[in-house]
């Protein structure tokens, strides 16, 4: 292979290049292969064209782009909004419609219509009621379930008013939404009206289309990613802090080896179950193998580790790697972020792909539909699919090196829980330890990888340089398992930060990187933004804090969507990788000023991770600085009463 077509291996683990190499050796293209060969379309990729009307394509550009009009007469700025503002209502869709899914799941599991599905947690279930506004008291949980269900499907149809949980959000957001006309008023009526806009002869002022951008990333943040999470808390348990491990050395060379792949916990978490039972081990004991390790990739890989433990193989662009270890023997998917690519890697060994959503097929691979109303039956059925192939194994390469333990599960719930005491969860102390500099700020590192970037060192530079700074940072999605293979997800790792926040990891016994599960999980960090605020001492809005939302390695339509609910909630959004509007002068005025003037919160762009850190901290300092907290404090040394105050 000539240097030009060799893989960038930068920074990518070494466990990653291991699978790389065996690619190489074995002539198997990758994804990285792919990233390499295909050059992304330079028009494209800046938003300069447009392909919404067969009257073009039109591609607007070269020196004169700001003044030529596509064949419409739209101008520059428009197209870039238009494409961008699609972007947002795909994403917000991808959310919104796993959120209705866990919704029906839920209606069904109450109403004893999805055997092996129950309500598991029943205080997570009326404080959701109590948001929704239904009356709890004397209510079986089946019979509130099915209010709850029912009211969080209708946040689907509904198409005025607002949606219910934006009143969870601090009153000023509010009433700054209420303001500039964003709150949305159903999920699926912000997708269809971002369609219809963004029609040729439809909307035609970039405000005006990014305001409806906006609404429709608010369905996603404070909507459909909420319902999702929220209600997946509600039937499976709301996460606790709990120890697991990262990386391809998690596949295990006697066992029948199962890796889950996609999004919505309802397959996977009827997997988990199904995987315990003692008549499938035997089954797979029968077959030679010594049991069935379950391990996951993408999402569902943070939805069941930090539910049950269960490892993680990788990341998004390990999904290829873990196949050519020879040891898989089913990889089960659902829905979201599935490369088609893999059923090519798999037919150069015995990997099956079962896909199990009428919503995601793939050509070629083997689709055992899963239906939640008979949820055992199909686990059991998928399951059986996997065992049945583990005669049919080559030679297998597992890289035992470079895998990482790691401790996620940290919700807002329990990041009250851990640090404000015992007795009675409280945000208090971590707002202390903001106002007092021994935390200077908090920084959410979410979203996907991407072949275009170093991976992983874009994530891990960044994490480790503002760690050091005192910044505690927090994890989701690929972000999360891409920076648990840096091993810094553990309590072991407080000593490669500040002191300030050492002292905090040490006293608590945390991480100084919080993992707080998956993409829909980026709602969590929305609600402990709210309680940092309603705790007091850190000014009255999400904007006044001292937090920063960072994407290194973006990707998906998804994460644009995630990024426009961050920013409409007040954060300074940083991303990585490219900014598809880069192409026109007048939408990144809008995206990396207007925004900041209409919600305090505005993108910024930096491929850079150790500039991204720069932009991170001076934003943190700012903030400080606005609340008057930008000197240290000097040190307290609490006696008993003053401790007692702390849990109270
Ligand atoms: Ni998020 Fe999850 Fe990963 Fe990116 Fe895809 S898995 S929803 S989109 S690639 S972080």
């Amino acid at each position: 292979m000539s240097d030009e077509n060799k893989v960038d291996i930068t920074g990518i683990d070494k466990a990653s290049i291991e699978m790389i190499q065996k690619a190489a050796d074995e002539g198997v293209e990758l994804v990285f292969d792919r990233a390499k060969k295909i050059k992304p379309c330079p028009i494209g990729a800046v938003g300069q064209c447009c392909k919404n009307c067969m009257m073009g394509p039109c591609r607007l550009a070269g020196k004169d782009a700001e003044e030529k009009h596509g064949v419409c007469g739209a101008t520059l700025g428009v197209i870039a909004a238009r494409n961008l503002a699609r972007m947002i209502a795909s994403g917000t869709a991808c959310h919104g419609d796993h959120g209705r899914d866990i919704a029906f799941t839920l209606l069904a599991a109450a109403k004893g219509e999805a055997p092996g599905y129950e309500i598991k947690d029943e205080k997570k279930l009326h404080e959701v009621a109590g948001w929704l506004e239904i009356p709890t008291e004397g209510k079986e949980k089946n019979e509130l379930g099915i209010e709850v269900a029912n009211a969080c499907i209708s946040m689907f149809s509904s198409q005025t008013g607002e949606l219910p949980f934006i009143k969870r959000a601090p009153k000023k957001r509010q009433e700054l939404w209420r303001e500039r006309g964003v709150i949305p008023r159903g999920i699926d009526r912000e997708v269809v009206e971002m369609m219809n806009r963004t029609h040729i002869g439809m909307d035609q002022d970039v405000e005006n289309i990014m305001l409806q951008g906006f609404r429709c990333a608010l369905a996603n943040g404070w909507g459909g990613s909420m319902v999702a999470t929220e209600l997946q808390d509600v039937l499976f348990g709301t996460p606790k802090p709990i120890r697991g491990k990262v990386n391809l050395g998690v596949l295990k060379e006697d066992y029948v080896n199962i890796v889950l792949h996609g999004h919505e916990p309802t397959l996977s978490e009827m997997i988990a179950a199904m995987s315990q039972d003692p008549e499938i081990i035997a089954y797979a004991k029968s077959k030679g193998a010594e049991g069935i390790n379950l391990s996951g990739i993408c999402c569902t890989a943070n939805e069941v580790l930090m539910r049950h433990g269960i490892p993680t193989a990788g990341n998004f662009l390990q999904q290829e790697l873990a196949i050519l270890t020879g040891a898989v023997e089913a990889m089960v998917v659902d829905v979201q972020c599935i490369m088609s690519y893999i059923v090519d890697v798999s037919k150069n060994y015995h990997t099956k792909i079962i896909t199990t959503s009428r919503k995601a097929k793939i050509t070629g691979a083997d689709y055992v539909e899963f239906d939640e109303h008979n949820a055992v039956e199909s686990a059991k059925g998928i399951i059986r699919e996997a065992i049945d192939n583990f005669a049919n194994r080559g030679k297998v390469q597992i890289p035992d090196i470079d895998t990482h333990d790691m401790v996620v599960g940290f919700t807002d719930e329990t990041i009250a829980y851990m640090l404000g005491g015992t007795y009675r969860g409280s945000y208090r102390p971590l707002n202390d330890a903001i106002i007092s500099g021994r935390i200077r700020g908090i920084v959410g590192i979410v979203g996907c990888n991407n072949p275009k970037v170093a991976t992983d060192d874009v994530h891990t530079l960044l994490a480790k340089e503002l760690i050091k700074n005192d910044v505690l940072v927090v994890v989701s999605g690929c972000s999360g398992s891409t920076i648990a293979k840096s091993g810094l997800l553990v309590p072991e790792a407080k000593d490669m930060a500040g002191p300030g926040l050492r002292e905090i990891c040490e006293t608590v016994g945390i991480p100084p990187v919080l993992h707080v599960g998956s993409c829909v999980d980026n709602t969590r960090i929305l609600i402990a933004c709210t309680h940092m605020v309603k705790e007091g001492g850190l000014g009255d809005d999400i904007s006044d804090l001292p937090v920063v939302g960072v994407a290194p390695g973006w990707m998906s339509e998804k994460a644009i969507s995630i990024g426009h609910f961050t920013v409409a909630s007040g954060l300074l959004t940083i991303f990585g990788v490219s900014f598809p509007v880069t192409g026109s002068k007048e939408m990144s005025d809008m995206v990396f000023n207007k925004y900041a003037e209409m919600f305090g919160g505005k993108f910024a762009f930096e491929p850079d991770p150790l500039k991204m850190a720069e932009l991170c901290l001076d934003h943190i300092d700012e903030k400080r600085k606005a609340l008057g907290i930008d000197t240290k404090t000097e040190r307290v040394l609490y006696d008993m009463e003053k401790r007692r105050d702390l849990q109270f």
